[in-house]
């Protein structure tokens, strides 16, 4: 039976939507991403840019020097435990870096559009590649979130950008398809790709879903504030892992390793 993981969120950032400028230090990001396995996480997430709709871009040198520090901090204690550590970037340059400093994940919110470099290099680190449904860089997203059908445009899109990433050479088995939950998506698009998520599961790929703390959540419970969203989110996770989902991505682990272990253990009784 499948097992979903908890992926922990380190955002290096000033301007993140959820945790901005709190693990702005290096010293404070690892000593977080240590918190974050010994919670249980199996994987983490280390960005230097924040991805929000409405972001502006951080320059290369700048989000180099933000997430190389950490993931050098985190490479061994990740590697003894053999937990995941992942770049969040869409610059291929930065992925290289990244890889060569110990990240055994490229998670690319861009599926290989942001940077035409991108797949190419991917291909040639040989590590896990996440491929992101997207229409558009942070200042442009809301503009492109029109759809007729979702779920089918969503699911035909990504399975076009994990294509190019196999034909570009990276390995079927490394590609993790996410339809980008708030990427281009009102908070109605993200409802119906959740009822949905057998149509991602059918790409063949793993699949990761980023829904932790985001403004639907926070929508549909009238206006509960960011950090409040934590048990709205454990709720998406205990979802995903019935539905299969490979790993779910999060800023908090504890509540989310929970109520993966409670799901997980109903299901081995059905
Ligand atoms: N969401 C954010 C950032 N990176 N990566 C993937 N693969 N999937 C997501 O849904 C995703 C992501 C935005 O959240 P943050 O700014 O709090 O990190």
């Amino acid at each position: 039976m499948s097992h979903t993981m908890v992926m922990g969120v380190i955002n290096v950032t000033p301007d993140s939507f959820s945790d901005g400028g709190r693990w702005l230090d290096t010293s404070a990001a690892v000593a977080h991403g240590l918190e974050l396995i010994t919670q249980g996480a199996e994987v983490l997430d280390v960005g230097g840019e924040s991805t929000r709709p409405g972001a502006e871009r951080v320059s290369e040198d700048e989000e180099l020097a933000r997430v190389l520090p950490v993931i050098e901090g985190l490479r061994v204690p990740a590697a003894a435990t053999g937990v995941g550590l992942s770049v969040d970037t869409m610059r291929a340059a930065v992925a290289r870096a990244a890889a060569h400093a110990g990240a055994t994940i490229i998670n690319d919110v861009s599926g290989g559009l942001a940077d035409k470099r991108m797949l190419g290099t991917v291909a040639g680190l040989g590590v896990d590649y996440v491929c992101q449904h997207w229409r558009g860089f942070g200042r442009e997203m809301a503009a492109a979130a029109e759809y007729d059908d979702v779920v089918a445009e969503v699911r035909d899109e990504l399975g076009a950008r994990c294509r190019a990433a196999v034909d570009a050479g990276i390995a079927p088995e490394r590609v993790i398809a996410d339809p980008g939950l708030g990427f281009a998506k009102t908070a109605e698009h993200n409802w119906q790709i959740l009822a949905h998520l057998e149509a991602f599961t059918r790409l063949g790929h793993r699949v990761l879903i980023g829904a932790s703390r985001k403004r639907f959540l926070g929508s549909l419970l009238k206006g509960r504030p960011v950090v409040e969203r934590d048990a709205a989110t454990a709720a998406v996770s205990a979802w995903c892992c019935a539905h299969g989902i490979w790993a779910v991505r999060t800023h908090e682990v504890c509540s989310q390793v929970d109520a993966i272990a409670v799901t997980e253990h109903l299901r081995s009784m059905t």
